[in-house]
């Protein structure tokens, strides 16, 4: 028998020491602790080595393309709002191949989670800077250093109007565990990057790199607060953890499809009428 629900016995294909382990066992914490029914929960992923964290759990989910994890997760919302949908996928996934899709995605404020683990590297293809590099930074192919500043994804979601926006840091797993846990629990768009390293290919931003270098929130920061939220996710010195921002009742994407306005039934447990399906398909010939 597993020691926690969702937990599974298979190969992993991590390095040891990969900051993924950690942010794994974060999250059976999190699933345990909040018994969430698996019949309505499904994770979400693109491609990568974070990518590969949902077939690690006993749970249903969708592995789409690299940087697609989003769209299909609205799919998912469309089809079926009553889901619980937690995306968990890389900073080159979702910040990088997926950027485009986080902007539009946050202005729709679809009720699910996005938990990016970020290393500040293309860790599957071995090494390749990710929209959260360092500037300068050396790699395979960024050979004379990164020249471009790097994304701030905390500033970003803040800015686009993302109703729960968090960090944490695969090195504090107690208090990372209550940030995912309440963005888990918000009702809207949450995200939270979670800063990890990458033991094989980013020898700058180590484990006691991410230690150094992050500091929590003060204890009196008013998480309704926008604009004192967005000055602290400028802040490099230290980068900070914790819940930046936060704000109840806004209407979410679900409240917004017509479908669902007189009858709660999610659209894949209705039956199609087709006649009406051919008479639409018939006027277009
Ligand atoms: C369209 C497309 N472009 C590029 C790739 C190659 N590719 C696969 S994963 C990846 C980067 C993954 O980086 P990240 O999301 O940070 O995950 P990590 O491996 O670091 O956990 C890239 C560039 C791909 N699979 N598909
Ligand atoms: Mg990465």
């Amino acid at each position: 028998m597993n020691a926690k629900p969702f937990d599974i016995t298979t190969d992993v294909a991590w390095c040891p020491g990969c900051g993924d382990y950690g942010l794994r066992n974060i999250m059976l914490d999190v699933l345990a602790d909040l018994h969430l029914n698996s019949e309505n929960l499904c994770f979400v992923s693109g491609i990568g080595q974070a990518a590969k964290s949902p077939q690690y759990y006993d749970v249903n989910y969708f592995n789409g393309l690299h940087g697609r994890a989003l769209p299909a997760a609205v799919g998912i919302k469309a089809a079926n709002p009553d889901m619980k949908l937690i995306v968990q996928s890389g900073d080159g996934d979702i910040y990088g191949e997926g950027g485009n899709h986080l902007i539009h995605t946050i202005r729709r404020n679809p009720d699910m989670t996005v938990i990016v683990h970020d290393n500040m590297v293309y860790g599957l293809t071995k090494g390749q800077a990710s929209p959260t590099s360092n500037q300068g930074m050396k790699t395979p192919i960024q050979t004379a250093g990164v020249s471009a500043f790097p994304f701030n994804p905390v500033a970003l979601a803040i800015t686009m109007g993302a109703t729960f926006v968090a960090r944490g840091s695969v090195g504090d797993k107690e208090k990372t565990k209550e940030v995912i846990k309440a963005a888990i629990l918000h009702k809207g768009f949450a995200l939270v990057d979670v800063f990890q390293a990458c033991v094989s290919f980013n020898k700058i931003n180590t484990h006691k790199w991410y230690k150094d270098n992050t500091g929590y929130i003060p204890e009196e920061h008013q998480k309704n607060d926008r604009l004192k939220a967005l000055s602290l996710a400028f802040s490099e010195e230290p980068f900070f953890l914790g819940i930046f921002y936060q704000v109840e009742g806004i209407k979410i994407f679900e409240d917004f499809i017509s479908v669902y306005e007189n009858l709660h039934e999610p659209l894949y447990k209705r039956n199609r009428n087709m006649s009406v399906i051919k008479e639409i398909m018939d006027q277009k010939k």
